[in-house]
């Protein structure tokens, strides 16, 4: 080992204790192989994790599966401390020994070619002197390494395991892949510095590429953000037809098409963020972006986007009837207003087809003389609702970890908490950019905007 190379760590242990589990957090790769069933692992699989210009690997291993014989192997082709590397070296490169020990070769091959040691166990299982042959083949590769506690269950042995351990292993730690935030996966990285020195000038360049990397996400999703509300607040389906019948039998099918639009441009969205923050394999549910109906309560967005004097207004409005007053300036759509609202434009709804449009004719046939049109939604409950999304995505995925295979489930509940947390000269600002985004109208530098509700997530 040298600090020419790369630094390089080998994740081993005993089968099903998480060694997958913490490559995936670390590497943050959620196409690493992670199952309850023990022996998921087959191979050793190596993850170069690239933050910028700096880099290290994860070497994720087989568990051990016949530790105590492999131990007596190697006692067989050693009798003093001085040969125990090179019998080793001897175990890996041995036919012999690929045949009858297969997981410990896999798992001590990239050892021996210079990984530094991850050794990970169980820290809701008692100890047991079983683990013993383990580590005593651990230590007789001499190269650097610590012990990683993955307490699955329950904390409950990590004391007895800690003394144990500490036998073996210089550097001891507590570390819980479903749950390691970034403070906890910096931790780590500086207890890799330790145990290989040489390599610390690399890991110090990840561990600030990282930094880096956590702002540039935040202002890339900004950006992602922006461009995503810019879209949909602006969208719009149009068709010619010959006549006004003709249009209002178009007017079913131009609203779902409308409808399924619209959300695929917010899944695209959402699965953008995903990858942003290197998810390519995960699911998350939420329920349909609201089009229409009670889900778009009006009261929300006078909570949401208004400052205190247009509250004190809409209140007393609101305390003298329906929520739905305040909006029915929309630039041709009732869709995205509640059922009050709706009823005032029933029967016409998002239509303009008697307007004599299009007068110009094609080889003497009227192109079309009625547009059907429907959208752009003009509720200003819309880029609310939307931006809200998309922050609990973002958030939900800041507090996962790339070891969990559960199914996501996003809600715009933190909405609220990122506007209430606005000074108001940002709160102001927001408001004004979203009633401009819903009256179609265009916003200047809507990712600065933006810029403070996402800052308090960086
Ligand atoms: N609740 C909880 N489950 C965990 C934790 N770590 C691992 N698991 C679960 O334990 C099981 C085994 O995890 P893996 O990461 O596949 O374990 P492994 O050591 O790589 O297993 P093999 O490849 O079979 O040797 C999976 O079902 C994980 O979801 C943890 O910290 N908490
Ligand atoms: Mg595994």
């Amino acid at each position: 080992m040298s600090a020419l190379t790369l630094p390089r760590f080998a994740v081993v242990g005993h089968p099903n204790k998480g060694k997958s589990s913490i490559v995936a957090a670390l590497a943050q790769n959620d196409s690493v192989a992670i199952s309850s069933r023990s022996g998921t692992t087959l191979q050793a699989d190596a993850f170069e994790i690239r933050v910028d210009d700096a880099s290290y690997t994860l070497v994720d291993t087989p568990g051990f599966q016949r530790p105590r014989r492999a131990l007596a192997w190697l006692n067989q082709h050693a009798s003093s401390a001085d040969q125990r590397r090179e019998a080793i070296a001897l175990f890996v490169s041995s036919d012999d020994c690929a045949a009858q020990f297969p997981d410990e070769v896999a798992l001590l091959k990239p050892i021996s070619e210079g990984a530094a040691i991850l050794y990970v166990v169980d820290g809701s299982r008692p100890y047991n002197p079983d683990y013993e042959a383990e580590m005593e083949i651990l230590r007789w590769c001499g190269q650097p390494s610590m012990a990683l506690i993955n307490p699955i269950e329950s904390e409950a042995h990590i004391d007895t395991w800690r003394q144990a351990l500490s036998q073996f292993f210089k550097v001891v730690r507590v570390f819980n892949p479903m749950l390691a935030d970034r403070l906890r996966r910096d931790e780590i990285l500086e207890a890799f510095a330790v145990i290989a020195p040489e390599w610390r000038t690399q890991i110090d360049l990840v561990r600030a590429n990282y930094t880096q990397q956590d702002l540039t996400r935040i202002a890339d999703a900004g950006l992602l953000l922006a461009e995503t509300l810019e879209l949909v607040c602006s969208y719009q389906l149009n068709q010619q037809t010959l006549s006004k019948s003709q249009a209002e039998k178009l007017k079913p099918v131009l609203k779902a098409r409308y409808f399924a639009e619209m959300r695929a441009i917010e899944s695209a969205a959402h699965r953008r963020l995903k990858e942003l923050f290197n998810y390519r394999n995960l699911d998350s549910e939420i329920i349909d972006l609201p089009i229409e109906g009670d889900l778009f309560d009006t009261e929300k967005w006078v909570v949401w986007g208004l400052d205190r004097q247009q509250l004190a207004l809409t209140a007393a409005i609101a305390g003298a009837g329906t929520g739905a007053a305040f909006d029915v300036t929309m630039g041709g759509s009732s869709l995205l207003l509640g059922a009050t609202t709706g009823a005032l434009l029933a029967g016409g709804g998002a239509w303009f087809g008697a307007d004599k449009i299009a007068r110009f004719k094609v080889m003497g046939l009227p192109l079309g003389g009625f547009e059907a049109r429907h959208g752009p939604c003009a509720n200003r409950n819309f880029p609310y609702v939307v931006t809200g999304r998309f922050l609990g995505l973002l958030e939900a995925l800041q507090n996962r970890t790339h070891a969990r295979r559960d199914i996501l489930t996003v809600t715009d509940a933190i909405l609220q908490d990122k506007i209430d947390a606005l000074q108001s000269h940002e709160r102001k600002a927001l408001t004004a950019a979203f009633h401009r985004l819903s009256s179609q109208k265009v916003v200047d530098d809507l990712p600065n905007t933006l810029r403070p509700l996402l800052d308090a997530m960086s």
